[in-house]
């Protein structure tokens, strides 16, 4: 089972920590730094973290590029560790806006998913993103849904609306703990389940916030057969369900942009949390800050979109497009600006520059790699780690002359740990 993803990057090999750091993240469940990971490297308990994939319905944006490099870094950084890790990313292959493309370009729309989900896996694979372990798509999933969605109607934790749509809707009364995850009130969750297309006033809910778990077949839509009868999944179901059947419950990280964190990532946590009565889904909870254009977060609606794909084809280094994010820290809103594309590029050649120069071996190697490691234990602190490398490239600039080789090839560990722990080479 699972989607082709792509090829995986080059992965350097460095000389192991001694004794690694753990990584630190910021949960948003409990708002503060905490311990991502198992405690100690064991191939018998490793690493899982799950992060929502993409829709394909279009090309991918810096937005979605920045979120998927920043749990690129997750894994870098645990691997570099010494951790087995466990990373499954779902393809929301069948929903309304992928149907509502589709049709408006009056292309199949699994056709159009298939494809934009090729064209997204180039983009990762030309970024240097390692793939996923576990690429697992919505419709190739759809009897584990069903099976959930038949489950959580057995136990009363879901119900139809009663208008003979045979739509079946979560009820929220069922799962005591929800709220945690964001700590939103309900005003404010009521706002965002609005503006994020939820139905609050739909006729027939036990509770406003109750989100879709399935939507009968509609004359025109695709629908897959079921006990509960035809229909597709609703969204948040997708993630529950293909996140506990491939990494089970508790995971060390759930992931993605901001803007899924309610209702999305609080409804999948309730979803997992109800159907395996069990609890938490997650042990931290990780969100990307949005990345912005012209003052505003890049969305496909909004139309105001930098492709990763355009910048990479336009002949900018994926390097440099990776070193422009990183420029700044991955929970901040981060406003794209072409000057950062080329101070990056600047900061690029100085980087190889340095790892050529005949001094570089002259510059001990071990600081900067110690100095990388902890800057990324750090909730991901890039803009450290940067400067560490900056700090290393200027010292090997002022060296000018070669310096005693002893140490076995520390120009290589060099230019190996930037590209092992920051997937820039
Ligand atoms: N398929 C669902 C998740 S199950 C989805 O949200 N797809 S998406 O294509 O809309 O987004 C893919 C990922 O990119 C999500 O993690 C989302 O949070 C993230 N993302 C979307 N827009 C931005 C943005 N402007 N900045 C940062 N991350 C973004
Ligand atoms: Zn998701």
């Amino acid at each position: 089972m699972g989607m082709d993803s792509w090829p995986s990057p080059p992965l350097p090999a460095l000389p192991a920590p001694t004794s690694p750091e753990p990584l630190k993240l910021f949960d948003s469940a409990s708002q503060q730094l905490r311990v991502a990971g198992p405690q100690l490297p064991d191939p018998d308990n490793p690493a899982r973290m799950y992060v929502c994939g993409i829709t394909p319905y279009d090309a991918a944006h810096l937005g979605h590029i920045a979120t998927y490099l920043t749990f690129d870094l997750v894994q870098r950084y645990w691997r570099d560790a010494g951790h087995t890790v466990r990373y499954v990313q779902n393809v929301t292959d069948i929903d309304d806006p992928l149907l509502k493309r589709a049709n408006r370009d009056n292309e199949d729309w699994a056709q159009l998913a298939h494809r934009e989900t090729r064209r997204f896996a180039a983009d990762m694979a030309a970024l240097s993103v390692i793939p996923p372990e576990s690429y697992i798509g919505v419709v190739e999933s759809m009897s584990d849904v069903v099976e959930t969605v038949d489950k959580l109607l057995a136990d009363g934790a879901a119900y139809r609306v009663p208008d003979g749509t045979n739509d079946i809707y979560f009820d929220l009364a069922s799962a005591p703990d929800f709220g945690y995850e964001s700590g939103l009130d309900e005003t404010q969750m009521l706002a965002l389940f609005t503006e994020r297309g939820g139905d609050p006033n739909r006729d027939g809910k036990r509770g406003p916030l109750d989100p879709l778990l399935w939507r009968g077949a509609r004359v025109g839509e695709p629908s897959w057969p079921s006990p509960m009868g035809p229909g597709r999944p609703g969204w948040h179901i997708e993630c529950s369900v293909i996140a506990v059947k491939h990494l089970g419950m508790q995971i060390h990280v759930q992931g993605g942009g901001e803007d899924l964190l309610f209702p999305h990532h609080e409804m999948s946590a309730a979803h997992a949390e109800v159907a395996a009565d069990a609890a938490p889904f997650a042990r931290t909870y990780v969100h990307a800050g949005l990345v912005g254009w012209e003052g505003e977060k890049m969305s496909k609606s909004k139309g105001n979109l930098v492709f990763a794909s355009r910048l990479i084809s336009d002949g900018n280094d994926p390097s440099a497009v990776r070193l422009a994010l990183f420029g700044r820290h991955y929970r901040g809103y981060r406003e794209w600006e072409s000057k950062d594309l080329a101070l990056a590029e600047q900061r690029l050649n100085r980087w190889r520059a340095a790892a050529a120069s005949p001094a570089v071996d002259s510059v001990a190697v071990a600081p900067l790699l110690a100095e990388l490691r902890s800057r990324l234990a750090d909730d991901l602190d890039t803009p450290g780690a940067l400067r560490a490398v900056d700090l290393w490239a200027d010292a090997v600039m002022v060296a000018l002359i070669p310096g005693d080789t002893s140490e076995p090839q520390p120009s290589m560990v060099a230019a190996s740990a930037i590209d092992a722990l920051l997937g820039v080479r």
